[in-house]
């Protein structure tokens, strides 16, 4: 594995599940793997679970971590190839890459959607120049369209909380006012069609994912018909793909409620965070037993690691 953007870097995700199971049993395994190698975290935007966890990883593989929100501390930079900078921006990403691949061994990069300009956003414009200008392994802390690194961490999560061969899985929509990514989404969605389930998603019409993500899943536009029997509920908000970036409904309907998940084989509820209480979910959700929310970003942790794991035993082994 070179980089690491989506599920389709992976040859098998069930081994690389396995994997990430194997390091959260023991986590200084490796503890050498990664000596004198340094990772670079680069966030164009928020984090509090990608950042810790993905250190974390890092520092468990004995490697040294170099990390910036360029967002808040850099220099403001330059996408457009050929541009003449006489305006706004101060450095342009060919030099900013080329940069960052001096320090640090593995570059990993947030850098969410504008949602202004859809094919922009889906060619991974800011991703794939970071690719192309550094040369080295790149790894998506949640990028414009995928965040892969939540999404093996939601798989490792159903692998050990599961009680059946072949869970039916549900990917909900829920009310939010800001527009938000289809990344974490997107990305569910894909992991899904390597996962042995039953996977269904429901959401209101106008917010269906573009039809690579949602791939075999079946469409219910009836939330509490998607609910019944279900083992699993994964939460999220998302803006629309069609009507791209837009908000075309904040209908509180659609909000998550212990009503909701008693429909539900398990009340067994899943989101990535961070999630806005009583707007999005109800605090009786979130507090309950069935709630996963922390073992899923406890998992972040291994899922990182497996991740650099890989990295480095294929680039730099
Ligand atoms: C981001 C999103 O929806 O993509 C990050 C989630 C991990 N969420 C917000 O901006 C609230
Ligand atoms: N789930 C997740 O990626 O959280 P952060 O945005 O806090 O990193």
């Amino acid at each position: 594995m070179k980089h690491f953007l989506s599920a389709l870097d992976v040859d098998n995700v069930s081994t690389l599940v396995d994997e990430a199971l194997a390091l959260k049993a023991a986590p200084w395994s490796h503890e050498n793997l990664g000596r004198r190698r340094t990772l670079g975290l680069v966030f164009f935007n928020p984090s509090l679970r990608t950042r810790l966890s993905t250190q974390k990883a890092a520092q468990q593989l004995g490697m040294n971590i170099l990390s910036i929100n360029v967002g808040l501390e850099g220099w403001t930079l330059e996408m457009e190839d050929g541009a003449m900078m006489n305006a706004g921006k101060t450095e342009h990403i060919k030099e900013a890459a080329g940069v960052l691949a001096q320090y640090c061994d593995i570059i990993a990069v947030r850098c969410f959607p504008e949602l202004k300009d859809r094919d922009y956003d889906y060619q991974e414009t800011v991703l794939q120049k970071i690719i192309k200008y550094s040369g080295r392994p790149v790894i998506s802390l949640e990028s414009a369209t995928f965040h892969p690194l939540q999404s093996l961490a939601d798989v490792m999560t159903i692998r050990e909380v599961s009680r059946v061969k072949k869970p039916k899985i549900v990917l909900s929509w829920a009310p939010h006012f800001k527009a938000l990514p289809q990344a974490v989404a997107n990305s569910f969605a894909q992991w899904m069609q390597y996962v042995d389930c039953d996977f269904t998603i429901t959401h209101p019409e106008g917010y269906e994912l573009h039809p690579e993500m949602a791939g075999n899943a079946k469409i219910v536009y009836d939330q509490r018909k998607a609910f019944e029997g279900a083992d699993f509920i994964y939460v999220k908000n998302w803006s629309s793909y069609s009507h791209y970036g837009q908000i075309l409904s904040e209908d509180p309907g659609w909000k998550i409620t212990a009503e909701k998940m008693a429909l539900t084989a398990t009340g067994n509820f899943m989101h990535c965070l961070p999630v806005r209480r009583n707007f999005k979910v109800e605090d009786a959700v979130l507090d309950s037993p069935g709630s996963l929310v922390l073992q899923q970003a406890h998992n972040r942790v291994y899922s990182a690691q497996a991740v650099l794991k890989r990295i480095l035993e294929s680039q730099y082994g």
